[in-house]
């Protein structure tokens, strides 16, 4: 079975870390609205839910993504790059601690859930503004022994690796190559974003399901002719705060 941690949206969102938008107002209700649709749709995908409450003073922490890297054989506890989102830890890892050991992202490393992308026994770290090397090192030291390989992905232009490149099937990637080069995927076939909406790599394989934004039909007209069918859900709201849809959960085997 699969399981999903999620968090409500913060009433303090409007304050969230803006790397490459500028700031617009994020309708409060509006973003809760639209995250209960998708834990919604999540749930409709067969998955154990758990909520866990707003975090008031924390206002990205809908993003649990970038709290935790959850494999079946163990936890990793990020340490995220913004000093805002660190104490958004605290929680996720007393919420994880029920079905895995946890290891620790250790100062000065910082890792953002968001820059890990796992495909099988490969862990690719995009080297971002929010993932330190350091981090990778750590890593691999912990991850090794379980039969992880670990390997560092340039980007550019985009906040985390997975902003520029997703999962959406066994061996096909959903990729801006403005934002990180398909060479860095060995062994993988590819779909490219089109070219008018950059945000749109971000999909979320559920199982063979792919969850995907309503935002940009330009992208999912490729996936539908690419035999890959897609279930829409409107994050516009939570997208001001460069959210996208692998950012509000984490998902594993329970
Ligand atoms: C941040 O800058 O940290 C948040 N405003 C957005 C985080 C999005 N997370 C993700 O892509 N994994």
């Amino acid at each position: 079975m699969l399981t999903a941690i999620t968090r409500q949206v913060s009433p303090s969102i409007n304050k969230c870390e803006l790397t490459h938008l500028e700031r617009q107002s994020i309708d409060l209700t509006i973003a809760k609205n639209q995250h209960e649709n998708y834990v919604n749709i999540l749930r409709s995908l067969g998955m154990m839910m758990i909520s866990l409450p707003p975090e008031a003073d924390m206002p990205d922490s809908v993003f649990v993504e970038d709290t935790a890297i959850v494999l079946d054989e163990i936890a990793v506890i990020t340490r995220p790059g913004a000093d805002s989102r660190r104490p958004e830890t605290i929680s996720t890892a007393s919420a994880l601690s029920a079905f895995r050991k946890l290891d620790f992202i250790k100062s000065p490393a910082t890792l953002d859930g968001g820059d890990v992308l796992v495909i099988g026994k490969t862990i690719f770290i995009g080297l971002s503004s929010r993932s330190s090397h350091l981090a990778l090192k750590q890593m691999q030291n912990t991850l090794s022994p379980y039969g992880y390989h670990i390997t560092g992905v340039e980007i550019s232009g985009c906040l985390h690796l997975k902003s520029a490149v997703t999962q959406i099937a066994e061996k096909i990637l959903l990729i801006n190559p403005k934002w990180a080069k398909e060479n860095s995927f060995a062994g993988m076939n590819f779909i490219e974003v089109d070219e008018s909406e950059p945000y749109s790599a971000n999909a979320l394989l559920v199982g063979k399901s792919v969850v995907f934004p309503t935002a940009y039909p330009k992208t999912q007209q490729r996936l539908k002719a690419a035999g890959i069918p897609t279930i829409p859900v409107d994050i516009s709201e939570l997208a001001k705060a460069e959210g996208g849809v692998t950012c509000c959960c984490m998902i594993f085997r329970s």
